[in-house]
């Protein structure tokens, strides 16, 4: 092939959020769209992270995947990359992803530099759906905003790409290793089996054959929605031909290009089937719902985790992960480095941290912030209420660690009940939980795409509002005299304690007298309009309280947040779109 030089123009718009760039499907088909990100993050890297480099290229298998990956692949040989590996047919969730990036060994020993990630995670998928693109380092996390910035500043003056001309579209759907010759030498592209790097790390981890036998247990019985995501592959390889779980405990595991149409969201509202399989669908009743279930969104990074006829909330249970670690997962076997959380995440693992007496972190929404405290040998298990859970074995959260981080503590509570008794419950453990740290009641409204001038305003009027507490608590008192006084309130910063970075306006919080919490965020990783999410927490120690529904717990603090941020007059709605 040859490498051609191609004059192209800015688009506007083209961001990293959250968790890369995200936008609709027709935005990123326009001619060069696509084309301008990838080349203003091959030059935010430099010559150096990019020349002679090993580039992983896959992702969620969402609608215009195998187009995009073929478009990169011949950027990067134009770029002077030496070799792409793919996962086959362009599947590879997200943390397997993290996975392949630490762990993979090529032919010659070498190890891959970086990677595009093509997903837009949770969003919906197909024609008329979004589609996204990140870059991960090579350390296999999130480019660090140092470097987004610098992407984003390259698309607002780009004025040409590099492709390389001749050079045909690869078949990713058979593994092996295909050879090119360019200008600047071989170019490689290697297919290879999506899970084998993935699973080979999390055997690593944990004890599969205690697992394995939990599963085989007749007691036992799991059940896992992948919600046509690309988590299914590596459910399918790990769960049944691995750890022997029947075939019909999955659910939704073969990957599709549009989620079947669905939303691949793993929580009570979009994960439908799974819902009403473990007997939470008021529609709809269910006799004997399994003992274990989960869901993965379309990436396969996040994980709902239900028990019989229980909703596992994330904040929980990263903070139960935390707690039994040490005594059920090998690789924790030698004690906690430290633990974190998201700023809206709620306080239960702080708890627990302090029982342990564990380091503690709390930092922004977004896994990147995970990747610093971890390279430095900080933090070992960490989470966000968005249902993402992870370690520091890779630098993603990561859906299917979490199914077999909960899998291994109920094979470690049940190591004695696998035979006669009674098998020890997800419910019981988040109880005994709740009776040994205290409950935090917690909840999540979503308003998702609203009129994004109305979001700004209502953001707008609370940090105003936030200038007098006193104000704060006047206007509080005369909606619900029955909440607890604010003592503080401020716009979340964070500054990176390894290396000084400072993460300004994330998200407003309120921080009550008993330990309640009320956040406001703007999501960013939206792709039209805004989504507003509050966060609302309320901490219950006396153990004769724990046991509340958690909606009716949180009633008083729910009416506070809505009055006070004038939800209704800033955004129109008079309910959210999601309640998780
Ligand atoms: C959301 C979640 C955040 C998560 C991010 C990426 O971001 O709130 O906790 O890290 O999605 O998850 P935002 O900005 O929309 O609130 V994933 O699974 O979409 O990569
Ligand atoms: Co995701």
């Amino acid at each position: 092939f040859k490498i051609t030089r191609v004059n192209t123009t800015p688009f506007e718009g083209q961001k990293p959020g959250t968790s890369g760039l995200r936008k609709k499907v027709k935005v990123f088909i326009q001619p060069n769209y696509l084309q301008n990100f990838v080349q203003a993050t091959f030059n935010a890297l430099g010559a150096d992270r990019v020349k002679n480099a090993i580039l992983v290229v896959s992702g969620d298998g969402r609608y215009y995947s195998k187009d995009a990956i073929h478009i990169i692949t011949k950027m990067a040989a134009a770029n002077g990359v030496r070799r792409v590996w793919i996962g086959q047919n362009g599947l590879l969730s997200t943390p397997a992803v993290s996975a392949v990036v630490r762990e993979r060994v090529g032919a010659d020993g070498s190890k891959a530099t970086g990677a595009f990630i093509l997903t837009a995670s949770h969003n919906p998928g197909g024609p008329h759906e979004d589609f996204g693109i990140k870059y991960n380092m090579e350390n296999g996390g999130p480019a660090p905003e140092g470097i987004t910035n610098k992407i984003y500043e390259n698309t607002t003056t780009i004025k040409e790409y590099l492709i390389a001309e001749g050079l045909p579209d690869v078949d990713i759907s058979t593994t092996g290793v295909s050879s090119f010759e360019g200008p600047e030498g071989k170019f490689d592209v290697d297919v290879f089996d999506s899970t084998s790097d993935y699973l080979k790390l999390l055997k690593s981890i944990f004890d599969f054959p205690s697992v394995q036998n939990l599963l085989s247990c007749p007691k036992f019985s799991f059940c896992y929605d992948a919600l046509h995501g690309v988590a299914g592959v590596h459910a399918k390889r790990i769960f049944v031909e691995e750890l022997g779980a029947n075939e019909s405990s999955l659910v939704n595991c073969v990957p599709k290009e549009d989620f079947g149409g669905g939303h691949p969201d793993p929580n009570l509202t979009y994960a439908k089937e799974l819902v009403a399989r473990m007997g939470l669908s008021k529609a709809h009743s269910e006799p004997n719902p399994p003992e274990f279930g989960a869901a993965a969104d379309g990436d396969g990074d996040r994980n709902m985790v239900l028990g019989k006829r229980f909703f596992v909330t994330p904040s929980d249970s990263v903070a139960i992960i935390a707690a039994n670690a040490v005594q059920a997962i090998p690789y924790f076997s030698g004690g906690l480095k430290g633990v974190a959380r998201s700023m809206p995440t709620s306080a239960a693992l702080d708890v627990v941290a302090k029982h342990l007496n564990l380091k503690f972190f709390e930092v922004p929404t977004g896994w990147k912030f995970f990747g610093n405290l971890m390279d430095a040998g900080m933090c070992s298990i960490c989470g966000e209420e968005s249902f993402g859970t992870g370690s520091d074995h890779i630098r993603e959260k990561d859906g299917i660690w979490a199914v077999l981080a909960w899998l291994s503590i109920l094979a470690y509570k049940n190591k004695d009940n696998l035979g006669e008794g009674n098998l020890v419950t997800v419910e019981d453990i988040i109880r005994q939980h709740w009776v040994t740290y205290g409950r935090h009641y917690y909840t999540r409204y979503d308003y998702e795409n609203v009129n994004a001038d109305g979001a700004k305003e209502l953001m707008a009027h609370l940090v105003k509002l936030q200038s007098s507490i006193d104000e704060v608590n006047k206007v509080i008192k005369e909606i619900r005299s029955d909440v607890s006084n604010v003592v503080h309130a401020d716009e979340f910063e964070y500054k990176d304690p390894i290396d000084g970075s400072v993460s300004k306006h994330q998200g407003i919080r309120y921080l009550f007298e008993d330990g309640s919490r009320l956040v406001f965020r703007l999501s960013g990783t939206g792709s039209e309009g805004a989504t507003i999410r509050l966060y609302i927490e309320q901490y219950e120690k006396d153990s004769s309280k724990i046991g509340r529904d958690s909606q009716e717990a949180l009633a008083p603090l729910v009416e506070v947040a809505l009055k006070l941020s004038k939800m209704q007059e800033y955004t129109g709605r008079s309910a959210p779109t999601v309640i998780t």
